[in-house]
């Protein structure tokens, strides 16, 4: 278990509210061992005739007080005080809440008094960080509240609740502690073979491992969703010019982001937009129609489509569904031969000349497409598209429940490490090897899932983890 450094100790404040403009109220907060003294020396309650510069310490916790903030005598703001005594707190120890008026000068005033009667400036995540030193949340729970902070949709605010109440720790830690009794099992029969025997205990050992593979999948799964969660579906607009692949972009987005002409090749560089789609975030990019350019600015903009293809999640692959398919769209369906692709029959509201069994024909087999029509015109089609994003990235995929939990790149590590540390007791068993052989990857396995929840976790990575916090928290 981390422990503080000498640096870490000390009283720290914060203003904990959003601080880049001026609001009703704001929070200074402050947490550690003087953070009552500190608040008797600057505070004054209306109740205190003579102030006796003890109040605060002789009052009970969780109790708020109303008074007001003194400087060397000067009068700083009106305020209520939140008095929380540890250990019942958010960091674990003593914390003093100021609720003041929320302007930026009288806020900042406050925190430099805060500062100059003892505290210290708080490190971004500073709170969270003494609440995991000091036992009040393990590593998972603390991302989660940053996660929880940074949500940008519901399904990732849900699964980052659930995570903070503990349902990744709570479901690692009986695996955790059935890997650990394996082991100890081992050592006993290996130091005692006389009272304790490891007949059948290979077979027991194997169904278990299996089982705990099974739950650990299930995980280790869940981030290439909760990537897509939290971050968006990086999704490609590609098309040869004049499709109209700009009008969906504005069409999606709501409004009039890109350019829109009946110029082929209008759009000459990527534009990027980031949409809510029914709780799901798109990062959408439209990009320049795909053709033999002959002028050097649109050719660099059609291999900068190219190349942004290359990485998306989702192509929308817009076809101009009034002109015939050529050389151009062959291109655009050899590049997406391999990804996730969905068809725009585009402009359906004209004569139709290209029908989905001409787009399916060419297509590659392999690809596992859906053909949407839409007329960007009439603004038809685009609820189709709507429910069918939901459909192929939230339903089915995501069971959004009570016990969803999205992991993320850490702990989706820690948990392929397990996993092959249990594969690699697999196969010592297969192998027929003695049970000694299994004691140091069964350990292996124990001590990755360790870093999940911050039992096995070093210094510099504790801090990579909380300095992504916002001030305050
Ligand atoms: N009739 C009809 N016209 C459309 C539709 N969608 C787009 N258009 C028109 O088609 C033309 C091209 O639309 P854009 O959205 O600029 O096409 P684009 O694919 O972005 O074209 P480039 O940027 O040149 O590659 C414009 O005149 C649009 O108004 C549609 O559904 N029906
Ligand atoms: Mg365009």
């Amino acid at each position: 278990m981390l422990q503080y450094s000498e640096l870490e100790a000390g009283t720290i404040a914060a203003i904990s509210t959003g601080n880049v403009t001026n609001a009703g109220i704001s929070i200074v907060r402050m947490s550690g061992p003087e953070a009552i003294a500190i608040a008797d020396r600057i505070f004054v309650s209306v109740h205190e005739k003579t102030p006796s510069g003890e109040y605060l310490a002789n009052a009970n916790s969780h109790t708020i007080h109303y008074g007001h903030i003194y400087s060397h005598g000067t009068l700083v703001d009106e305020v209520l005080l939140m008095l929380m005594k540890a250990p019942n707190t958010y960091t674990r120890e003593d914390v003093v809440e100021i609720n003041c008026h929320g302007g930026m000068l009288v806020t900042r005033a406050i925190l430099e008094t805060c500062y100059e009667y003892g505290a210290r400036p708080a490190e971004a995540g500073e709170f969270t960080k003494r609440a995991f030193l000091n036992g009040r949340m393990d590593l998972s729970q603390a991302e989660a509240v940053i996660d929880l902070i940074e949500a940008k949709n519901q399904i990732f605010m849900k699964a980052s609740l659930n995570q903070l109440e503990g349902k990744l720790s709570s479901q690692i830690a009986p695996i955790r502690e059935s890997l650990l009794n394996d082991c100890a099992h081992i050592e006993a029969a290996l130091d005692d073979p006389e009272h304790i025997d490891l007949e059948g205990f290979s077979t027991d050992l194997k169904n278990r491992l299996y089982a705990i593979l099974e739950n650990l999948q299930r995980y280790i799964d869940s981030f290439s969703s909760g990537k897509i969660v939290r971050e968006g579906i990086r999704t490609v607009i590609l098309g040869k010019p004049n499709a109209g692949k700009s009008s969906l972009l504005n069409a999606l987005s709501r409004c009039d982001r890109a350019i829109v002409t009946d110029i082929p090749g209008t759009t000459r560089d990527t534009i990027e937009e980031q949409i809510r789609l029914k709780d799901m975030l798109l990062n959408l990019v439209d990009t320049a129609g795909i053709r033999d350019a002959s002028d050097q600015v649109e050719s660099i903009g059609v291999d900068k489509s190219l190349k942004c293809a290359e990485d998306a999640d989702l192509i929308l692959y817009v076809v101009d569904c009034s002109t015939p398919l050529d050389a151009n769209d062959s291109k655009i369906m050899d590049l997406i031969r391999d990804k996730n692709v969905i068809v725009i029959l585009n402009k359906s509201d004209l004569d139709e000349v290209v029908t989905e069994e001409d787009l399916f024909s060419r297509l590659s087999p392999t690809n596992q497409v859906r053909m949407i029509h839409t007329s960007m015109v009439k603004e038809e089609g685009l609820e189709l598209l709507e429910e069918t994003l939901y459909d192929l990235y939230v339903k089915g995929r995501l069971v959004v429940s009570d016990d969803l939990v999205l992991v993320n790149d850490r702990q989706k590590n820690a948990l392929v490490s397990c996993v092959h540390s249990i594969e690699q007791v697999l196969q010592s068993i297969e192998l027929g090897l003695s049970e000694d052989f299994y004691t140091i990857d069964l350990m292996n396995a124990y001590a990755f899932l360790g870093r999940i929840t911050g039992d096995e976790v070093e210094d510099d990575l504790a801090n990579q983890i909380f300095e992504k916090f916002c001030m305050g928290k």
